[in-house]
C-alpha cells in the first residue's frame, strides 16, 4: 500500500481530529500547518467575556475523546480550549504541527500539491485537507469614521484584554450569538452598556446547568453512561433544533417559536419588549440561546439602541436621530465573512484552475467536501455543509471517515480523486431545491444566505448527512491512475 504524505491546514477542532483519525487509519505522515502559535482555532481566537458554546459540551466533544469533567451543560470557551489543547497534547498533534506557518499557496500538478507558506516553507504533498473553519474571518463593518474613535475598538473575535472594561462605558454593535453572550457577561461590570441593534433576534431560553462532582464521577467510572449521555444529547439536539429548522412547518419548529415568544414576554417594559421583537420567524437567523440576555438589557445601566448608526466619532457612536452615545470602548460583534473558507490561500488545481475564480460567484463543494478540478483536496466543514445547527465536531468526524475511504483509492494506486462536475452540479441543484422548505428562507437577513438569498447550508437532516458520509459513491468521482485496485462499498 502506498504511503501518503498529507498536509492539514489549521490546528483547530477539525485539524486535531484529522491527525488522530488519519493515524487510526494507518496514515501517519501528516503535517499540520497552523498560522497561529497554538491549537484551538475558534476557541483560541474568540476569548470575549461570556464566551461559551451553545451546543451541549458532551455533544461538542470528539466521539473518540469523551470528557467526564465538563463543568456545565454548555462549557465556557476557555474550558473548551483547554479540552482541545489536552486532546492535541495527549494525541501527539502538537508534535505534528508547524506553528506560525501561514499557508499562502497550493498548486496541484502530477498528482501532488506544492504547498508554500508565508514564512518561506515549500513542500510537496499527496493530499491536502483544509481544516480552516467557517466562521473565521471577522466581518469588520465599514462604519463611517470608525478610525476616528478615540477610545478602544475591536472585533469580538479579536478581544483586546489589555483594554480595561470595568466601570467604563461600553458599546456593543450587533445582536448575534457573540453580542448576546458579551452583553450578559459585561453588564454588571461596566458603568454603562449600549447595545446597538440593527435587527432584533429571537432568543431561545436555556439553563446552563452545572454538572456536580457526583455526576462527573459517574461519567468517569462508567464511560458507557457518558456515551449514552452524548447520544441522548445528539438525538435531542437533532430532533428539537437541527431537524426543526430544515422544515419550516414542522411541529418542532412551532415549539421553538412558542418558546422564543414566551421568553420575549418576560421583558417587563412593553416598549423595550416591542423594540426587541423580530418581524421574522424564529430560526430564520441562527437562533440565539441565552438565559441572561433579556435580564441584562433590563438593568438600569443598559440601553438598547435601535436607531441606525450614522457614524463613529471620536467620543462615540452618532445615531441617525442625531444623538451621540459616548463610549470608552466599542465592541464590534459583527460576525464573520462566512464565504471565505480556505481563502485567501491561492489554490491552483488541475490545469491551473484557480479556486478563487471557480468560486467567483460563491463557494460550493460536492457534499460540502471536495471541488471538481481540485484533486486530492478535501475541505472539512466546507461550503454548504451542515453548519450552524449541528455539532461541527460530528460533521468533521463524519467527513473524515468518508475522506479516508477516498484516500484508500490513492493508497491502493490511484493518482488522483476528485468529484465529477456532473455529480457536483447535481448535488448543488438538489441542495438548492431542498433549501426551499427551510425556515432560513422565510424572510430575514442572515449569514446563512448567499448572494442570491439561498441558504449556504445543508438543508437535509443530520441522519441524511450520516447516510451520505457512510461511504463515497465512486460513480460521483473521477479517479485517475490505477483505479481498479480498490473498491469502496456504497
Ligand atoms: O455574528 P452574527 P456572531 N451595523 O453574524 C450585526 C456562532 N457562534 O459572531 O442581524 C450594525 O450572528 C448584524 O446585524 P443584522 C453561531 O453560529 C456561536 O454573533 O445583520 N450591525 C448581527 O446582529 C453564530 O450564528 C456561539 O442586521 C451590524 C451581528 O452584527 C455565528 O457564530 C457564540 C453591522 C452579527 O451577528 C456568528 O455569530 C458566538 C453593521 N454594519 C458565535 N454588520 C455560541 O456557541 C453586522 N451587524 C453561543
Amino acid at each position: 500500500m502506498r504511503d501518503l504524505k498529507i498536509a492539514v491546514i489549521g490546528a483547530g477542532m477539525a485539524g486535531i481530529a484529522t491527525v488522530i483519525k488519519l493515524r487510526e487509519a494507518g496514515i501517519d505522515d501528516v503535517t499540520v500547518f497552523e498560522k497561529a502559535s497554538d491549537v484551538g482555532g475558534t476557541w483560541r481566537e474568540n476569548t470575549y467575556p461570556g464566551i461559551a458554546c451553545d451546543v451541549p459540551s458532551h455533544l461538542y466533544s470528539y466521539s473518540f475523546a469523551p470528557n467526564a469533567d465538563w463543568s456545565h451543560t454548555f462549557a465556557s470557551g476557555d474550558e473548551i480550549q483547554a479540552y482541545f489543547q489536552d486532546v492535541a497534547r495527549n494525541q501527539g498533534v502538537y508534535d505534528r504541527t508547524r506553528f506560525g506557518e501561514e499557508v499562502v499557496s497550493l498548486v496541484y500538478g502530477d498528482g501532488r500539491w506544492s504547498l508554500a507558506t508565508a514564512g518561506g516553507y515549500r513542500g510537496e504533498f499527496d493530499v491536502v485537507i483544509a481544516a480552516t473553519g467557517v466562521l473565521h474571518h471577522p466581518n469588520v463593518p465599514d462604519l463611517p469614521g470608525l478610525d476616528s474613535f478615540a477610545g478602544d475598538a475591536f472585533h469580538s473575535a479579536r478581544w483586546d484584554h489589555d483594554v480595561a472594561i470595568d466601570g467604563r462605558r461600553v458599546g456593543v454593535v450587533g445582536t448575534g450569538s457573540s453580542a448576546a453572550q458579551i452583553t450578559g457577561a459585561l453588564v454588571d461590570r461596566v458603568a454603562h452598556l449600549d447595545l446597538f441593534q440593527r435587527t432584533p433576534q429571537w432568543i431561545m431560553p436555556v439553563d446552563n446547568t452545572p454538572y456536580d462532582d457526583a455526576q462527573r464521577q459517574v461519567f468517569r467510572d462508567d464511560p458507557a453512561q457518558m456515551r449514552q449521555a452524548r447520544e441522548g444529547l445528539g438525538r435531542a439536539f437533532a430532533d428539537h433544533f437541527a431537524n426543526a429548522v430544515i422544515d419550516a412547518d414542522s411541529p418542532a419548529m412551532a415549539i421553538i417559536e412558542e418558546a422564543c415568544r414566551a421568553h420575549l414576554e418576560s421583558v417587563a417594559d412593553p416598549d423595550l419588549r416591542e423594540r426587541l421583537r423580530p418581524d421574522y420567524r424564529a430560526g430564520c437567523k441562527r437562533l440565539i440561546a441565552s438565559g441572561d440576555f433579556y435580564d441584562a438589557l433590563q438593568r438600569p445601566n443598559a440601553s438598547l439602541v435601535t436607531e441606525g448608526i450614522e457614524r463613529i466619532e471620536a467620543k462615540g457612536v452618532r445615531t441617525a436621530d442625531g444623538e451621540l452615545h459616548e463610549l470608552d470602548v466599542l465592541v464590534l460583534a459583527t460576525g464573520f465573512r462566512s464565504d471565505r473558507f480556505l481563502r485567501p490561500i491561492d489554490v491552483r488545481g488541475r490545469d491551473g484552475a484557480s479556486l478563487d475564480e471557480v468560486w467567483a460567484e460563491r463557494p460550493s463543494a460536492h457534499v460540502a467536501l471536495a471541488v471538481p478540478h481540485f484533486p486530492n483536496l478535501f475541505l472539512l466543514n466546507g461550503p454548504n455543509g451542515p453548519v450552524g445547527n449541528f455539532s461541527l465536531i460530528d460533521v468533521a468526524e463524519l467527513q473524515l471517515d468518508y475522506t479516508i475511504q477516498l484516500l484508500d483509492q490513492l493508497r491502493h494506486g490511484a493518482e488522483s480523486v476528485e468529484p465529477t462536475v456532473e455529480a457536483a452540479e447535481a448535488f448543488e441543484e438538489a441542495r438548492v431545491e431542498a433549501t426551499k422548505g427551510t425556515v432560513w428562507v422565510t424572510g430575514c437577513r442572515s449569514w446563512y444566505l448567499d448572494d442570491r438569498g439561498i441558504p449556504a447550508a445543508w438543508p437535509w437532516s443530520i441522519d441524511h448527512f450520516r447516510e451520505v458520509m457512510q461511504a463515497p459513491d465512486l460513480s460521483q468521482y473521477r479517479v485517475t491512475g490505477d483505479v481498479a485496485a480498490v473498491s469502496v462499498e456504497s
